[in-house]
């Protein structure tokens, strides 16, 4: 055959013109084509995942921060009932002298004393016996970001709620407030009191932005919040690790169950004594006790207060105040984790972009 020939004449086409080339040739283009359109299927469907890996990244990083922090049950306070007001309540002519009598303290001991525009329903002198109060005498100081009236009630629900009037915080959530300027009797060097913690957000809303908080400042009351943290400088009044006394904190060191049993609140801390060390010749103590609910107005925190006193001794009896402790908020946010899925979208699709281009 001539084939030779037409070889030398037209090397590259002849042998593309050979009949067996041209089988292997034709199988070739259709594997080639199979390939392709398997490629390409593959990129399509490859392409559609990633679609929707944006869409619901995006969707996921529009959710509300504060829902993210609000992590645990779902946040709905079994609300109290307006009280009616009662004769010998707050209002009463005579109710500083009672609050006196109730934290121990002589007429002549007590230069002034105000709850300010607190809620009258929120703090009153209690003349029961109620988880380990009174401390001293036959009555004691109750004062919360709730109804005093629902404090003895049975622990039936576990967010025994009231928003109360009057006083806020600077977060426009329930705050209640005393201050007292007391007279130093001479000779003396120290003051305490006793007091105890309750609170509903015990113990679903612990480490959350729900974070009730009780203060204790003197001279003044200087303390911010920013968002879930609570800054008070003038702060005396720590739990037993050294920290603020708040949901958080005191909920982490020591607040159980059993603390707050015969009231109608989740958990309680125990009965601590605050002593604050003063220097001798001292005229007078002001002091501001606050205590606030942090996040919103619901899920009621209370606070016990007895045995105002003051007393002289050496340099033990200080009480030297603490820097705040800041705890992180657990968790991780709705908007951290979207951000976070759009970034191995982003590092995938590059990754697919690649291969492609390598295969090309
Ligand atoms: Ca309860
Ligand atoms: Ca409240
Ligand atoms: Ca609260």
């Amino acid at each position: 055959m001539n084939h030779r020939k037409e070889l030398d004449r037209h090397p590259r086409m002849a042998i593309f013109s050979h009949p067996n080339v041209k089988l292997r040739s034709s199988q070739y283009e259709s594997e080639e084509s199979q390939f392709h359109n398997d490629y390409a299927r593959e990129e399509e469907a490859m392409r559609k995942v990633l679609g929707l890996l944006f869409i619901v990244a995006i969707l996921v990083s529009l959710v509300p921060l504060s829902t993210a922090i609000a992590d645990g049950p779902e946040r709905l306070g079994d609300m109290s009932p307006v009280p009616t007001p009662v004769a010998g309540g707050p209002q009463a002519l005579t109710f500083t002298d009672d609050v006196k009598t109730a934290l121990g303290l002589s007429s002549g001991a007590v230069s002034s004393l105000s709850f300010g525009t607190s809620d009258p329903d929120c703090y009153n002198v209690m003349s029961s016996s109620i988880a380990g109060f009174p401390t001293q005498g036959s009555s004691f100081l109750a004062m919360g970001t709730g109804l005093t009236s629902s404090i003895t009630l049975a622990n039936t629900s576990g967010s025994t709620s009231y928003q109360c009037a009057g006083l806020n915080n600077s977060q426009g959530n329930d705050m209640v407030q005393m201050n007292i300027v007391l007279n130093v009797p001479s000779g003396a060097n120290f003051l305490k009191f006793d007091w105890k913690f309750f609170s509903e957000e015990f113990p679903e809303f612990v480490g959350t932005s729900f974070n009730d908080a009780f203060l204790v400042e003197t001279p003044n009351s200087t303390f911010t919040i920013s968002g879930n943290t609570i800054t008070a400088p003038k702060n005396i009044a720590f739990d037993s690790a050294g920290n603020l006394i708040t949901v958080n904190s005191t909920g982490v060191y020591g607040m159980n169950a059993g603390n707050a049993s015969g009231t109608t609140y989740d958990g309680a801390s125990t009965t601590f004594a605050t002593t604050y060390s003063f220097s001798p010749g001292t005229a007078q103590v002001n002091l501001t006790f606050s205590v606030m609910d942090l996040g919103d107005s619901i899920y009621d925190t209370m606070i016990f207060l007895d045995n105002l006193s003051f007393g002289t001794s050496d340099a033990s009896a200080t009480a030297t105040p603490k820097p705040p402790v800041t705890l992180p908020v657990p968790g991780v946010s709705a908007g951290g984790m979207g951000i976070m899925a759009l970034l191995l979208a982003g590092v995938a699709y590059l990754a697919i972009r690649r291969k492609s281009t390598r295969t090309q």
